[in-house]
Protein backbone atom coordinates (compact mmCIF):
# COMPACT_ATOMS: atom_id res chain seq x y z
CA UNK A 1 0.00 0.00 0.00
CA UNK A 2 1.40 3.38 -1.01
CA UNK A 3 1.77 6.09 2.04
CA UNK A 4 -0.80 8.46 0.20
CA UNK A 5 -3.24 5.90 0.90
CA UNK A 6 -3.86 5.47 4.16
CA UNK A 7 -7.63 5.15 5.21
CA UNK A 8 -7.83 6.45 1.04
CA UNK A 9 -6.36 9.94 2.81
CA UNK A 10 -3.93 12.52 1.70
CA UNK A 11 -1.49 12.49 4.51
CA UNK A 12 -2.05 15.91 5.57
CA UNK A 13 -5.24 17.91 5.60
CA UNK A 14 -5.01 21.86 5.82
CA UNK A 15 -6.93 22.61 8.99
CA UNK A 16 -9.07 26.12 9.34
CA UNK A 17 -5.98 28.93 8.57
CA UNK A 18 -7.32 31.50 10.47
CA UNK A 19 -8.76 28.91 13.91
CA UNK A 20 -5.19 26.75 13.36
CA UNK A 21 -2.60 28.55 11.89
CA UNK A 22 -0.13 26.23 9.61
CA UNK A 23 -1.96 23.10 11.50
CA UNK A 24 -2.71 19.61 9.94
CA UNK A 25 -4.47 16.91 10.62
CA UNK A 26 -3.02 13.15 10.13
CA UNK A 27 -4.69 9.54 10.19
CA UNK A 28 -2.74 6.90 10.64
CA UNK A 29 -2.98 3.33 9.29
CA UNK A 30 -5.88 1.92 11.62
CA UNK A 31 -3.47 -0.96 13.07
CA UNK A 32 -0.72 1.54 14.16
CA UNK A 33 -1.79 4.13 16.59
CA UNK A 34 0.58 3.34 19.65
CA UNK A 35 3.85 2.47 21.19
CA UNK A 36 4.09 -1.98 20.29
CA UNK A 37 6.04 -2.76 23.54
CA UNK A 38 5.84 -6.80 22.88
CA UNK A 39 7.56 -5.90 19.07
CA UNK A 40 10.60 -3.55 20.75
CA UNK A 41 14.04 -5.29 21.45
CA UNK A 42 16.91 -4.23 23.21
CA UNK A 43 19.90 -6.22 21.53
CA UNK A 44 22.40 -5.93 23.95
CA UNK A 45 25.26 -8.32 23.12
CA UNK A 46 25.14 -10.01 26.48
CA UNK A 47 20.98 -10.64 27.11
CA UNK A 48 21.73 -10.30 31.22
CA UNK A 49 22.89 -6.84 30.40
CA UNK A 50 19.36 -6.47 28.79
CA UNK A 51 17.46 -7.96 31.80
CA UNK A 52 14.20 -9.02 32.46
CA UNK A 53 12.63 -5.48 31.35
CA UNK A 54 13.21 -5.83 28.20
CA UNK A 55 12.60 -8.69 25.15
CA UNK A 56 16.29 -9.28 23.23
CA UNK A 57 17.43 -10.98 20.71
CA UNK A 58 20.95 -12.16 20.28
CA UNK A 59 22.20 -8.82 17.77
CA UNK A 60 23.23 -10.79 15.21
CA UNK A 61 20.13 -12.43 14.62
CA UNK A 62 18.21 -9.25 14.98
CA UNK A 63 20.14 -7.96 12.36
CA UNK A 64 19.98 -10.85 9.92
CA UNK A 65 15.73 -10.71 10.70
CA UNK A 66 15.53 -7.10 9.76
CA UNK A 67 17.64 -7.21 6.83
CA UNK A 68 15.34 -9.73 5.35
CA UNK A 69 11.64 -7.69 6.49
CA UNK A 70 13.99 -4.42 5.12
CA UNK A 71 15.05 -5.92 1.46
CA UNK A 72 13.01 -3.60 -0.72
CA UNK A 73 11.09 -1.85 1.48
CA UNK A 74 11.60 2.03 0.14
CA UNK A 75 11.00 0.59 -3.40
CA UNK A 76 9.26 2.97 -5.41
CA UNK A 77 9.49 5.50 -2.07
CA UNK A 78 10.85 8.99 -1.03
CA UNK A 79 14.10 8.26 1.58
CA UNK A 80 14.24 11.32 3.34
CA UNK A 81 17.51 11.97 5.21
CA UNK A 82 17.07 13.95 8.67
CA UNK A 83 20.55 14.68 10.23
CA UNK A 84 19.30 16.39 13.54
CA UNK A 85 20.77 17.17 17.07
CA UNK A 86 19.31 15.86 20.55
CA UNK A 87 20.11 18.88 23.14
CA UNK A 88 21.39 22.59 22.12
CA UNK A 89 24.22 22.25 19.38
CA UNK A 90 26.31 24.07 22.05
CA UNK A 91 25.98 21.95 24.72
CA UNK A 92 28.77 19.21 25.72
CA UNK A 93 25.88 16.67 26.15
CA UNK A 94 24.20 17.16 23.16
CA UNK A 95 24.46 13.83 20.37
CA UNK A 96 24.20 14.33 16.60
CA UNK A 97 22.44 11.40 14.76
CA UNK A 98 20.86 10.90 11.30
CA UNK A 99 17.52 8.93 10.76
CA UNK A 100 16.94 7.50 7.12
CA UNK A 101 13.09 7.54 6.99
CA UNK A 102 10.22 6.63 3.92
CA UNK A 103 7.55 8.64 5.42
CA UNK A 104 6.69 12.42 5.03
CA UNK A 105 4.88 12.35 8.20
CA UNK A 106 7.81 11.04 10.09
CA UNK A 107 10.48 13.35 8.08
CA UNK A 108 8.08 16.81 9.25
CA UNK A 109 7.28 15.40 12.69
CA UNK A 110 10.80 15.21 13.43
CA UNK A 111 11.84 18.92 12.16
CA UNK A 112 8.59 19.75 14.77
CA UNK A 113 10.55 17.92 17.56
CA UNK A 114 14.48 17.72 16.86
CA UNK A 115 17.02 20.37 16.43
CA UNK A 116 17.03 19.28 12.49
CA UNK A 117 19.41 20.82 9.35
CA UNK A 118 22.33 20.77 7.56
CA UNK A 119 24.41 21.98 10.84
CA UNK A 120 24.29 18.73 12.01
CA UNK A 121 25.90 16.78 8.92
CA UNK A 122 28.65 19.51 9.13
CA UNK A 123 29.21 18.87 12.83
CA UNK A 124 29.61 14.99 11.80
CA UNK A 125 31.98 15.66 9.10
CA UNK A 126 33.66 12.21 8.91
CA UNK A 127 33.32 11.22 12.38
CA UNK A 128 31.50 8.05 12.83
CA UNK A 129 30.44 7.95 16.13
CA UNK A 130 26.69 9.86 15.29
CA UNK A 131 23.64 7.67 16.38
CA UNK A 132 21.83 5.85 13.51
CA UNK A 133 18.87 5.30 12.55
CA UNK A 134 16.85 3.64 10.11
CA UNK A 135 13.31 3.48 9.43
CA UNK A 136 10.66 2.06 7.32
CA UNK A 137 6.87 1.40 7.40
CA UNK A 138 6.90 -1.75 4.49
CA UNK A 139 3.47 -2.17 4.06
CA UNK A 140 2.59 -1.17 8.01
CA UNK A 141 1.74 -5.51 8.52
CA UNK A 142 1.78 -5.66 12.52
CA UNK A 143 3.08 -9.40 12.15
CA UNK A 144 6.59 -7.59 10.19
CA UNK A 145 6.72 -4.80 12.86
CA UNK A 146 10.19 -4.39 15.02
CA UNK A 147 11.27 -1.55 16.98
CA UNK A 148 15.01 -3.20 17.11
CA UNK A 149 17.73 -1.15 19.32
CA UNK A 150 21.72 -2.17 19.40
CA UNK A 151 23.14 -0.18 22.15
CA UNK A 152 26.46 -1.08 21.52
CA UNK A 153 26.68 0.04 17.83
CA UNK A 154 24.28 3.37 18.62
CA UNK A 155 21.89 2.19 16.38
CA UNK A 156 17.92 2.19 16.05
CA UNK A 157 16.42 -0.01 13.72
CA UNK A 158 12.52 0.08 13.40
CA UNK A 159 10.49 -1.58 10.52
CA UNK A 160 6.45 -1.63 9.94
CA UNK A 161 5.03 1.16 12.43
CA UNK A 162 5.48 5.05 11.50
CA UNK A 163 3.58 5.76 15.27
CA UNK A 164 5.23 8.48 17.44
CA UNK A 165 7.36 6.42 19.98
CA UNK A 166 7.91 3.66 17.07
CA UNK A 167 9.39 5.73 14.25
CA UNK A 168 10.24 9.35 15.62
CA UNK A 169 13.61 7.48 16.64
CA UNK A 170 14.84 10.47 18.00
CA UNK A 171 12.53 10.23 21.33
CA UNK A 172 11.71 7.21 22.82
CA UNK A 173 14.58 4.91 21.14
CA UNK A 174 17.40 6.99 21.18
CA UNK A 175 16.60 9.72 23.79
CA UNK A 176 16.32 7.25 26.47
CA UNK A 177 16.79 3.54 25.43
CA UNK A 178 20.59 4.26 23.58
CA UNK A 179 20.97 6.91 26.02
CA UNK A 180 20.35 5.53 29.09
CA UNK A 181 22.90 2.93 27.69
CA UNK A 182 24.93 5.46 26.93
CA UNK A 183 24.58 7.33 30.52
CA UNK A 184 25.56 4.16 32.36
CA UNK A 185 28.44 4.21 30.80
CA UNK A 186 29.86 7.45 30.72
CA UNK A 187 27.95 8.38 34.29
CA UNK A 188 24.80 10.60 33.42
CA UNK A 189 21.23 9.84 33.48
CA UNK A 190 18.66 9.77 31.00
CA UNK A 191 15.29 10.19 31.89
CA UNK A 192 11.82 9.76 31.31
CA UNK A 193 11.17 13.14 32.98
CA UNK A 194 9.04 16.64 33.05
CA UNK A 195 11.22 19.64 33.64
CA UNK A 196 9.91 23.23 34.62
CA UNK A 197 10.57 26.11 36.79
CA UNK A 198 8.45 27.09 39.19
CA UNK A 199 8.42 30.81 39.84
CA UNK A 200 7.14 32.24 43.55
CA UNK A 201 5.40 35.51 44.23
CA UNK A 202 9.02 36.73 45.21
CA UNK A 203 9.84 35.95 41.52
CA UNK A 204 12.63 32.87 42.82
CA UNK A 205 12.84 30.62 40.18
CA UNK A 206 12.61 26.64 41.42
CA UNK A 207 13.38 23.81 39.02
CA UNK A 208 12.09 20.33 39.16
CA UNK A 209 12.08 17.42 37.26
CA UNK A 210 8.74 14.77 37.24
CA UNK A 211 8.97 11.36 35.90
CA UNK A 212 5.38 10.04 35.29
CA UNK A 213 4.77 7.24 33.12
CA UNK A 214 2.80 7.51 29.10
CA UNK A 215 -0.87 9.53 29.60
CA UNK A 216 -0.44 10.05 33.68
CA UNK A 217 0.44 14.31 33.17
CA UNK A 218 3.44 14.99 32.13
CA UNK A 219 2.71 17.38 29.03
CA UNK A 220 0.05 18.58 30.93
CA UNK A 221 2.60 19.23 34.41
CA UNK A 222 4.87 20.45 32.18
CA UNK A 223 2.58 23.67 30.94
CA UNK A 224 0.50 23.88 34.23
CA UNK A 225 -1.37 27.09 34.66
CA UNK A 226 -1.15 28.16 38.38
CA UNK A 227 -4.66 28.07 40.53
CA UNK A 228 -2.54 29.84 42.93
CA UNK A 229 -2.12 33.73 42.48
CA UNK A 230 1.91 34.65 42.10
CA UNK A 231 3.35 31.18 41.06
CA UNK A 232 3.92 30.81 37.65
CA UNK A 233 4.87 27.20 35.80
CA UNK A 234 7.74 27.38 33.21
CA UNK A 235 8.02 24.95 30.68
CA UNK A 236 11.74 23.44 29.78
CA UNK A 237 10.50 19.58 28.62
CA UNK A 238 7.65 17.89 28.29
CA UNK A 239 9.19 14.19 28.23
CA UNK A 240 12.33 14.00 28.74
CA UNK A 241 15.71 14.90 30.41
CA UNK A 242 18.94 14.42 30.09
CA UNK A 243 20.43 14.83 33.33
CA UNK A 244 24.04 15.55 34.67
CA UNK A 245 26.17 15.54 37.68
CA UNK A 246 27.62 19.37 37.58
CA UNK A 247 30.94 21.15 38.61
CA UNK A 248 28.85 22.66 41.60
CA UNK A 249 27.90 19.06 42.71
CA UNK A 250 24.19 20.10 41.36
CA UNK A 251 21.92 18.07 39.11
CA UNK A 252 21.34 19.97 35.71
CA UNK A 253 18.62 18.70 33.08
CA UNK A 254 18.51 19.75 30.02
CA UNK A 255 15.84 18.67 27.46
CA UNK A 256 17.01 17.01 24.21
CA UNK A 257 13.78 17.89 22.25
CA UNK A 258 12.41 20.95 21.02
CA UNK A 259 8.77 19.66 20.01
CA UNK A 260 6.41 18.18 21.87
CA UNK A 261 4.17 14.98 20.74
CA UNK A 262 1.11 14.98 23.12
CA UNK A 263 -2.30 13.35 24.49
CA UNK A 264 -5.23 15.24 22.68
CA UNK A 265 -8.07 13.71 24.15
CA UNK A 266 -8.82 15.88 27.53
CA UNK A 267 -6.93 18.84 26.34
CA UNK A 268 -9.09 22.17 26.96
CA UNK A 269 -8.84 25.79 28.07
CA UNK A 270 -9.72 24.05 31.63
CA UNK A 271 -7.20 21.13 31.79
CA UNK A 272 -4.39 22.73 30.21
CA UNK A 273 -4.92 26.38 28.25
CA UNK A 274 -1.27 26.91 27.13
CA UNK A 275 -1.31 24.09 25.46
CA UNK A 276 -4.37 24.92 23.56
CA UNK A 277 -2.91 28.32 22.81
CA UNK A 278 0.50 26.61 21.65
CA UNK A 279 -2.02 24.78 19.15
CA UNK A 280 -3.09 27.55 17.65
CA UNK A 281 0.09 29.46 17.41
CA UNK A 282 0.91 27.91 14.12
CA UNK A 283 4.10 30.30 13.28
CA UNK A 284 6.88 29.12 11.75
CA UNK A 285 6.58 24.88 12.69
CA UNK A 286 4.18 22.99 11.38
CA UNK A 287 1.52 21.74 14.02
CA UNK A 288 0.44 17.92 13.38
CA UNK A 289 -2.91 16.25 14.59
CA UNK A 290 -2.65 12.60 14.44
CA UNK A 291 -6.08 10.31 14.21
CA UNK A 292 -7.85 12.97 16.24
CA UNK A 293 -11.73 13.73 15.01
CA UNK A 294 -12.68 16.57 12.90
CA UNK A 295 -15.11 19.33 12.97
CA UNK A 296 -15.81 18.97 9.45
CA UNK A 297 -17.96 22.22 9.34
CA UNK A 298 -15.40 24.26 11.34
CA UNK A 299 -12.61 22.63 9.38
CA UNK A 300 -10.65 21.95 12.96
CA UNK A 301 -9.28 19.04 14.95
CA UNK A 302 -12.09 18.02 17.71
CA UNK A 303 -11.55 15.49 20.82
CA UNK A 304 -13.28 14.02 23.48
CA UNK A 305 -12.67 16.22 26.45
CA UNK A 306 -12.59 19.96 23.92
CA UNK A 307 -14.01 22.85 25.52
CA UNK A 308 -18.08 23.69 24.08
CA UNK A 309 -20.30 21.39 22.85
CA UNK A 310 -20.13 18.77 20.63
CA UNK A 311 -19.90 19.92 16.82
CA UNK A 312 -22.53 18.97 14.78
CA UNK A 313 -20.66 17.90 11.99
CA UNK A 314 -17.78 14.93 13.48
CA UNK A 315 -15.83 12.38 11.67
CA UNK A 316 -13.62 10.04 13.82
CA UNK A 317 -10.30 9.29 13.32
CA UNK A 318 -10.94 7.56 10.66
CA UNK A 319 -12.73 9.80 8.88
CA UNK A 320 -16.13 8.20 9.41
CA UNK A 321 -19.45 10.09 10.31
CA UNK A 322 -19.71 10.10 13.82
CA UNK A 323 -22.27 10.59 16.58
CA UNK A 324 -22.26 11.19 20.15
CA UNK A 325 -25.30 9.17 20.26
CA UNK A 326 -23.12 5.66 18.84
CA UNK A 327 -20.93 4.98 21.92
CA UNK A 328 -17.42 5.22 20.70
CA UNK A 329 -14.69 7.80 20.38
CA UNK A 330 -14.55 10.34 17.94
CA UNK A 331 -10.83 11.04 18.58
CA UNK A 332 -8.52 7.51 18.60
CA UNK A 333 -7.65 7.69 22.94
CA UNK A 334 -3.67 7.96 21.70
CA UNK A 335 -4.64 10.99 19.50
CA UNK A 336 -1.96 13.34 19.70
CA UNK A 337 -0.47 16.14 19.05
CA UNK A 338 3.03 16.92 17.66
CA UNK A 339 3.89 20.82 18.41
CA UNK A 340 6.85 22.89 18.78
CA UNK A 341 7.84 23.74 22.35
CA UNK A 342 8.57 27.86 20.95
CA UNK A 343 5.33 28.27 20.64
CA UNK A 344 4.29 27.62 23.81
CA UNK A 345 3.42 30.72 25.86
CA UNK A 346 4.73 29.11 28.78
CA UNK A 347 8.25 28.40 27.59
CA UNK A 348 10.98 29.24 30.04
CA UNK A 349 13.41 31.87 28.89
CA UNK A 350 16.41 29.03 29.95
CA UNK A 351 15.42 26.80 27.62
CA UNK A 352 17.82 27.15 24.62
CA UNK A 353 20.69 27.46 27.33
CA UNK A 354 23.01 24.74 26.61
CA UNK A 355 24.45 24.31 30.52
CA UNK A 356 20.68 23.37 31.34
CA UNK A 357 18.78 24.01 34.95
CA UNK A 358 19.46 23.22 38.04
CA UNK A 359 17.58 20.67 39.47
CA UNK A 360 16.37 21.48 43.18
CA UNK A 361 13.28 18.15 43.53
CA UNK A 362 12.64 15.09 41.49
CA UNK A 363 8.82 13.99 41.16
CA UNK A 364 7.99 10.60 40.61
CA UNK A 365 4.59 9.70 39.65
CA UNK A 366 2.29 7.36 38.59
CA UNK A 367 -1.32 6.67 38.08
CA UNK A 368 -2.82 5.54 41.18
CA UNK A 369 -6.47 5.04 42.28
CA UNK A 370 -5.58 3.45 46.10
CA UNK A 371 -2.85 3.89 48.26
CA UNK A 372 0.02 5.96 47.56
CA UNK A 373 -0.57 9.69 49.24
CA UNK A 374 -0.69 12.65 47.24
CA UNK A 375 2.53 13.83 47.66
CA UNK A 376 5.14 12.31 49.76
CA UNK A 377 8.97 13.36 50.41
CA UNK A 378 11.75 10.63 50.42
CA UNK A 379 13.85 10.34 53.75
CA UNK A 380 17.33 10.56 51.62
CA UNK A 381 18.18 9.83 48.38
CA UNK A 382 18.37 6.30 48.65
CA UNK A 383 14.90 6.11 50.24
CA UNK A 384 14.29 8.57 47.16
CA UNK A 385 15.68 5.72 44.75
CA UNK A 386 12.88 3.07 46.59
CA UNK A 387 10.54 5.32 45.30
CA UNK A 388 11.24 5.24 42.34
CA UNK A 389 11.52 1.48 42.28
CA UNK A 390 8.25 0.94 43.88
CA UNK A 391 6.42 3.12 41.22
CA UNK A 392 3.67 1.58 38.92
CA UNK A 393 0.95 2.84 37.47
CA UNK A 394 -2.73 1.63 36.44
CA UNK A 395 -2.41 1.09 32.29
CA UNK A 396 -3.91 3.63 29.57
CA UNK A 397 -3.98 3.61 25.94
CA UNK A 398 -0.69 5.04 25.61
CA UNK A 399 0.75 1.34 24.43
CA UNK A 400 -1.11 -1.59 23.41
CA UNK A 401 -2.04 -3.99 25.50
CA UNK A 402 -4.91 -4.55 28.18
CA UNK A 403 -5.86 -0.26 30.47
CA UNK A 404 -6.76 0.25 33.45
CA UNK A 405 -4.12 -2.88 35.02
CA UNK A 406 -1.52 -2.17 37.28
CA UNK A 407 1.79 -2.66 36.28
CA UNK A 408 5.22 -1.30 38.17
CA UNK A 409 6.96 1.49 35.94
CA UNK A 410 10.22 2.34 38.08
CA UNK A 411 11.12 6.10 37.20
CA UNK A 412 8.50 5.46 34.49
CA UNK A 413 11.25 3.84 32.45
CA UNK A 414 9.83 0.67 32.14
CA UNK A 415 9.17 0.38 28.83
CA UNK A 416 12.59 2.51 27.80
CA UNK A 417 15.64 1.52 29.96
CA UNK A 418 18.18 0.42 27.24
CA UNK A 419 19.43 -2.02 29.69
CA UNK A 420 19.05 -4.12 32.98
CA UNK A 421 17.28 -2.21 35.46
CA UNK A 422 18.99 -4.03 38.56
CA UNK A 423 22.27 -1.74 37.06
CA UNK A 424 19.68 0.94 36.42
CA UNK A 425 18.90 1.25 40.18
CA UNK A 426 22.61 0.53 40.86
CA UNK A 427 23.17 3.63 38.68
CA UNK A 428 20.71 5.76 40.66
CA UNK A 429 22.49 5.25 43.85
CA UNK A 430 25.95 6.04 42.23
CA UNK A 431 25.09 9.19 41.00
CA UNK A 432 23.34 10.16 44.40
CA UNK A 433 26.84 9.70 45.70
CA UNK A 434 28.25 12.06 43.34
CA UNK A 435 25.38 14.91 43.99
CA UNK A 436 27.24 16.93 46.85
CA UNK A 437 23.70 19.36 46.55
CA UNK A 438 21.02 16.44 45.76
CA UNK A 439 17.87 17.07 44.67
CA UNK A 440 15.21 15.97 47.21
CA UNK A 441 12.72 13.18 45.72
CA UNK A 442 9.12 13.19 45.96
CA UNK A 443 6.20 10.57 45.07
CA UNK A 444 3.36 11.99 43.39
CA UNK A 445 -0.06 10.73 42.77
CA UNK A 446 -2.66 12.98 41.50
CA UNK A 447 -4.75 10.49 40.67
CA UNK A 448 -6.17 8.80 43.87
CA UNK A 449 -9.39 8.06 43.76
CA UNK A 450 -12.42 7.21 45.79
CA UNK A 451 -14.98 3.97 46.22
CA UNK A 452 -16.78 5.14 43.33
CA UNK A 453 -13.47 5.88 41.01
CA UNK A 454 -13.78 9.68 41.25
CA UNK A 455 -11.01 12.04 41.69
CA UNK A 456 -10.43 13.14 45.17
CA UNK A 457 -8.07 16.19 43.97
CA UNK A 458 -8.46 18.23 41.34
CA UNK A 459 -6.02 18.27 39.57
CA UNK A 460 -4.39 19.75 36.41
CA UNK A 461 -3.72 23.57 37.11
CA UNK A 462 -4.62 23.10 41.35
CA UNK A 463 -1.42 20.80 41.11
CA UNK A 464 0.32 24.45 41.56
CA UNK A 465 -0.41 23.58 45.67
CA UNK A 466 1.61 20.24 45.69
CA UNK A 467 4.53 21.77 43.86
CA UNK A 468 4.31 25.40 46.46
CA UNK A 469 4.56 22.75 49.14
CA UNK A 470 7.44 21.00 47.64
CA UNK A 471 9.13 24.24 46.46
CA UNK A 472 8.59 25.72 50.56
CA UNK A 473 10.21 22.09 51.54
CA UNK A 474 13.47 22.47 49.44
CA UNK A 475 13.87 26.26 50.32
CA UNK A 476 13.44 25.65 53.59
CA UNK A 477 10.35 27.48 54.49
CA UNK A 478 7.90 24.45 56.17
CA UNK A 479 8.79 21.18 58.02
CA UNK A 480 6.90 18.23 57.47
CA UNK A 481 5.10 15.37 59.00
CA UNK A 482 7.05 11.42 59.50
CA UNK A 483 5.67 8.77 58.50
CA UNK A 484 6.89 4.88 58.07
CA UNK A 485 6.31 5.34 54.18
CA UNK A 486 8.07 9.29 54.06
CA UNK A 487 7.20 12.89 55.09
CA UNK A 488 4.18 14.02 54.38
CA UNK A 489 3.44 17.79 54.75
CA UNK A 490 1.32 19.41 57.91
CA UNK A 491 -1.85 19.62 56.63
CA UNK A 492 -1.87 23.58 57.74
CA UNK A 493 0.96 23.97 55.17
CA UNK A 494 -0.75 23.00 51.98
CA UNK A 495 -2.18 25.89 50.73
CA UNK A 496 -6.28 25.22 50.52
CA UNK A 497 -7.44 28.84 50.34
CA UNK A 498 -10.05 28.61 47.13
CA UNK A 499 -10.66 25.40 46.71
CA UNK A 500 -13.56 23.75 48.00
CA UNK A 501 -12.43 20.16 49.43
CA UNK A 502 -13.75 18.47 52.25
CA UNK A 503 -10.82 18.20 55.02
CA UNK A 504 -11.68 14.48 55.17
CA UNK A 505 -11.22 14.29 51.52
CA UNK A 506 -7.60 16.11 52.18
CA UNK A 507 -7.22 13.27 54.90
CA UNK A 508 -8.06 10.62 52.46
CA UNK A 509 -5.60 11.68 50.09
CA UNK A 510 -2.67 11.37 52.88
CA UNK A 511 -4.09 7.96 54.25
CA UNK A 512 -1.82 5.85 54.81
CA UNK A 513 -3.10 2.20 55.64
CA UNK A 514 -1.05 -0.49 57.23
CA UNK A 515 -3.25 -2.71 55.39
CA UNK A 516 -3.29 -1.78 52.26
CA UNK A 517 0.56 -1.94 52.39
CA UNK A 518 0.95 -4.97 53.16
CA UNK A 519 -0.41 -6.31 49.78
CA UNK A 520 1.37 -3.66 48.13
CA UNK A 521 5.09 -4.34 49.75
CA UNK A 522 4.42 -8.21 48.73
CA UNK A 523 3.83 -6.92 45.19
CA UNK A 524 6.91 -5.03 45.33
CA UNK A 525 8.56 -7.90 46.01
CA UNK A 526 7.71 -10.18 43.78
CA UNK A 527 8.57 -7.19 41.15
CA UNK A 528 12.15 -6.61 42.24
CA UNK A 529 13.02 -10.19 43.00
CA UNK A 530 12.66 -11.10 38.83
CA UNK A 531 16.14 -8.53 39.00
CA UNK A 532 18.17 -11.45 41.19
CA UNK A 533 21.67 -10.05 42.61
CA UNK A 534 21.55 -7.37 40.32
CA UNK A 535 18.99 -5.57 42.40
CA UNK A 536 20.85 -3.42 44.69
CA UNK A 537 20.96 -4.93 48.36
CA UNK A 538 20.34 -0.89 49.62
CA UNK A 539 17.04 -1.28 47.50
CA UNK A 540 16.04 -4.68 48.92
CA UNK A 541 16.85 -3.06 52.50
CA UNK A 542 14.21 -0.12 51.72
CA UNK A 543 11.64 -2.95 51.04
CA UNK A 544 12.63 -4.58 55.01
CA UNK A 545 12.35 -1.48 56.69
CA UNK A 546 8.71 -1.23 54.98
CA UNK A 547 8.05 -4.80 56.11
CA UNK A 548 9.51 -4.02 59.53
CA UNK A 549 7.08 -1.35 60.28
CA UNK A 550 4.28 -3.72 58.88
CA UNK A 551 5.05 -6.36 61.46
CA UNK A 552 5.07 -3.53 64.02
CA UNK A 553 1.76 -2.13 63.15
CA UNK A 554 0.42 -5.71 63.32
CA UNK A 555 1.38 -6.38 66.20
CA UNK A 556 0.01 -3.30 68.15
P1 LIG B 1 2.66 10.84 27.37
O1 LIG B 1 2.80 11.94 26.38
O2 LIG B 1 1.99 9.63 26.85
O3 LIG B 1 3.95 10.47 28.01
O4 LIG B 1 1.60 11.35 28.49
P2 LIG B 1 1.80 12.50 29.56
O5 LIG B 1 2.44 11.93 30.78
O6 LIG B 1 2.42 13.69 28.94
O7 LIG B 1 0.28 12.80 29.97
P3 LIG B 1 -0.65 14.04 29.61
O8 LIG B 1 -0.23 15.30 30.30
O9 LIG B 1 -0.83 14.11 28.15
O10 LIG B 1 -2.01 13.57 30.28
C1 LIG B 1 -2.58 12.32 29.97
C2 LIG B 1 -3.97 12.23 30.49
O11 LIG B 1 -3.99 12.45 31.89
C3 LIG B 1 -4.91 13.25 29.87
O12 LIG B 1 -6.15 12.64 29.62
C4 LIG B 1 -5.05 14.29 30.95
O13 LIG B 1 -6.26 14.96 30.85
C5 LIG B 1 -4.91 13.48 32.23
N1 LIG B 1 -4.33 14.27 33.33
C6 LIG B 1 -3.22 15.04 33.29
N2 LIG B 1 -3.00 15.66 34.48
C7 LIG B 1 -4.01 15.28 35.28
C8 LIG B 1 -4.35 15.58 36.64
O14 LIG B 1 -3.68 16.34 37.34
N3 LIG B 1 -5.46 14.98 37.14
C9 LIG B 1 -6.23 14.12 36.39
N4 LIG B 1 -7.30 13.58 36.96
N5 LIG B 1 -5.95 13.82 35.11
C10 LIG B 1 -4.86 14.39 34.56
C1 LIG C 1 4.60 7.79 25.44
O1 LIG C 1 3.90 6.82 25.11
O2 LIG C 1 5.23 7.83 26.50
C2 LIG C 1 4.67 8.97 24.56
C3 LIG C 1 4.29 8.80 23.19
O3 LIG C 1 5.11 10.04 24.94
S1 LIG C 1 5.61 8.12 22.34
O4 LIG C 1 6.59 9.15 22.07
O5 LIG C 1 5.03 7.64 21.11
O6 LIG C 1 6.20 7.05 23.09
MN1 LIG D 1 3.26 13.87 26.98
Amino acid sequence: MREEEIAGNRIFCHLNPQTYPNGFLHRSHPTDVARTEHLTFVCQSDKENAGPNNNWLPPAEARERLTKLSDGCMRGRTMYVLPYMMGHPDSPYAKACVQITDVSYVAVSMRIMTRLGKFVLDKIGNREDFVKGLHSVGDFDPNKRFIMHFPDDHLVWSVGSGYGGNALLGKKCFSLRIASWLGLQEGWLAEHMVIIGIEDPEGKVTYITAAMPSACGKTNLAMLESALPGYKVWTVGDDIAWLNVGPDGRLWAINPEIGMFGVAPGTSMKTNPNMVRALRAGKFYPTLFTNTGLNVDANEPWWEGMDGPVPPNVVDWQNKPWSASQGTKAAHPNSRFTVSIYHSPSLSKEFDNPKGVPISAVLLGGRRTRIIPLVVEAFNWQHGVFMGARSGSETTAAAAHQIGVLRRDPMAMLPFCGYNMGDYFRHWLNIGRRLTHPPRIYSVNWFRADDDGRFLWPGFGENIRVLKWIIDRVNNRVGAKETPIGLVPDLGDLELDGLSIEKTTVQELFEVNPEEWEGEIAEIQKFLTQFGDRLPREIQQELDTKKAWLQRARRS
